[in-house]
C-alpha cells in the first residue's frame, strides 16, 4: 500500500511494536539555547555552548544535520513507514509570556521531547525550559490533521507551566559548580526545578504497555509525574531515577526497552537496585548497554556520548542504530536484531539521537501487561 493511501491511525503503546507512522524532526533555524536556569543546569560545564548561548547555529551545520535527517526519513519510508515532518519556526525570535521573556527559542529537531503518544492519544508535554515553551506550535498542523483524519485520536495538552523564577531553585547554579557537586545533588534527587507546578518533557517517559516509567530529573518533577499518573488512570506510572548521571534529562539514553523481557541500561547510570525488582520479578533481563564508539560528543552538542544507545526500534527484530556506533550495533546484532545503521552524528547537536529525533504516531499492537507482578509502593 502506498504511504499516501495509508489511513491515519494514532496508536502506539510501547517502544518496539511494528512501526507504521512516525514524525521525524528538522534542524532548520535551530538555535543554541539561551542560558536560562534549566538550560544552565543541563549544558555541560566545559561546553562551548555556554559562550555561544542564544546564537544561531551555522547554516553549514544545519544543512549537514538536515541531510542526515532526510536520509533517515528515506530509510524509514523504504521500509513502508509513513513519515511526517514538523513546521520549523523562526527560532531566533525573542518570546515572552506575562511572566517572563527569553531572547530566543530552540529547535524542532527532537519531537520526542514534547509529544507523548500513549495509545490513541498524543499529549503535548509541559516542557520546563522557557525557550521551549512554544515548541508545540511546530507540531500543531500535524496534530490537527491527525485529529481530522482519525476519529478516535485524542489530542491533549498538559497544563502550560508559568515558569516564573519560583519554578527554579535559587542558588542551584552555585551549588553545582563541579561534576562532583552535580553527582551529589542528583544522588540526593535535588534537581533544578521546584515543585510549584507540574513539569515534564515527554522524553522522560519510557512506554511499556500498561506500565510507564518516568525519570525524575532535570525536566520532570514529582508533581509532573503525579500529573501523568492521574492523566493515565489505566496505566501504572513508576518514578525512576539514575544516580550516576550528572545531567539527568530524558530517559532514552539511560534505560531503553528493546522488546518484551529485555531492556538495556547505561552502565554509568544504573537503575537503583530497588527499582530493578519489578523487571526481575516479571522475568525481564536488563543488560548493560555497549560502550559508545566516541570519547566526545560532536561539537556544540548538549547530549552525551550515550546517544549511542538512543536507538529507534522498527519492530521487535529490527533496530536503527547510529552508523558509527559499532559496539552498540554489535551488541544488538548478538541479541538477535537486524541492525540498520543510520548516519546521524551531524544531527546530534540539534537535539539528540534517532529516538529523540522521532515521535511515534502508529505502531501496530495493543496495550499489553508486561509487568503483571507489581511491587508494592513503586
Ligand atoms: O545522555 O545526554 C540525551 C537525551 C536527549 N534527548 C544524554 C541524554
Amino acid at each position: 500500500m502506498g504511504e499516501e493511501k495509508q489511513k491515519t491511525i494514532v496508536n502506539s503503546w510501547n517502544e518496539w511494536d511494528p512501526l507504521k507512522h512516525i514524525i521525524v524532526g528538522k534542524a532548520d533555524n535551530c538555535m543554541i539555547p539561551p542560558l536560562e536556569p534549566a538550560v544552565d543546569a543541563k549544558v555541560p560545564l566545559d561546553s562551548e555552548m555556554r559562550r555561544l548561548a542564544g546564537t544561531r547555529r551555522s547554516q553549514e551545520s544545519v544543512d549537514r544535520a538536515n541531510t542526515q535527517l532526510d536520509n533517515f526519513c528515506d530509510t524509514l519510508r523504504k521500509r513502508g513507514i509513513r513519515v511526517d515532518r514538523p513546521a520549523p519556526m523562526d527560532f531566533s525570535q525573542p518570546v515572552q509570556t506575562p511572566d517572563w521573556k527569553v531572547e530566543c527559542m530552540f529547535t524542532c529537531m527532537p519531537p520526542r521531547d514534547i509529544l507523548l503518544t500513549v495509545g490513541n492519544e498524543i499529549l503535548e508535554a509541559t516542557m520546563s525550559y522557557r525557550c521551549r515553551w512554544f515548541d508545540y506550535l511546530c507540531y500543531r498542523d500535524l496534530l490537527n490533521k491527525y485529529f481530522e483524519e482519525d476519529p478516535n485520536m485524542k489530542w491533549e495538552a498538559a497544563p502550560k507551566p508559568r515558569l516564573t523564577d519560583a519554578t527554579y531553585k535559587p542558588g542551584y547554579k552555585e551549588r553545582s559548580r563541579t561534576e562532583e557537586d552535580k553527582l551529589r545533588l542528583v544522588a540526593a534527587k535535588d534537581f533544578i526545578t521546584t515543585e510549584v507546578e507540574p513539569l515534564f518533557d515527554a522524553a522522560e517517559v519510557m512506554r511499556c504497555g500498561k506500565d510507564l516509567f518516568v525519570q525524575h530529573g532535570m525536566t520532570a518533577n514529582l508533581k509532573g509525574i503525579e500529573w501523568i499518573r492521574r492523566h493515565f488512570p489505566n496505566h501504572r506510572v513508576h518514578a525512576v531515577n539514575f544516580p550516576g548521571d550528572p545531567y539527568p534529562i530524558h530517559i532514552d539514553a539511560t534505560l531503553v526497552p528493546l522488546r518484551p523481557g529485555l531492556a538495556m541500561n547505561n552502565p554509568y547510570r544504573a537503575l537503583p537496585e530497588e527499582q530493578r525488582q519489578i523487571f526481575y520479578k516479571n522475568d525481564w533481563e536488563i543488560v548493560d548497554a555497549a560502550k559508545p564508539a566516541h570519547d566526545e560528543p560532536p561539537p556544540l552538542c548538549y547530549s552525551s556520548v550515550w546517544l549511542s544507545m538512543n536507538v529507534l526500534i522498527i519492530d521487535p527484530r529490527t533496530v536503527c542504530v547510529e552508523a558509527s556506533e559499532v559496539y552498540q550495533q554489535e551488541q544488538l546484532d548478538k541479541l538477535g536484531f537486524e541492525v540498520i545503521p543510520v548516519p546521524f552524528r551531524d544531527a546530534y547537536p540539534f537535539g539528540g539521537g534517532l529516538h529523540c529525533a522521532t515521535a511515534d504516531v502508529y505502531r501496530e499492537g495493543k496495550c499489553e501487561d508486561y509487568f503483571p507482578k507489581q511491587i508494592e509502593g513503586f
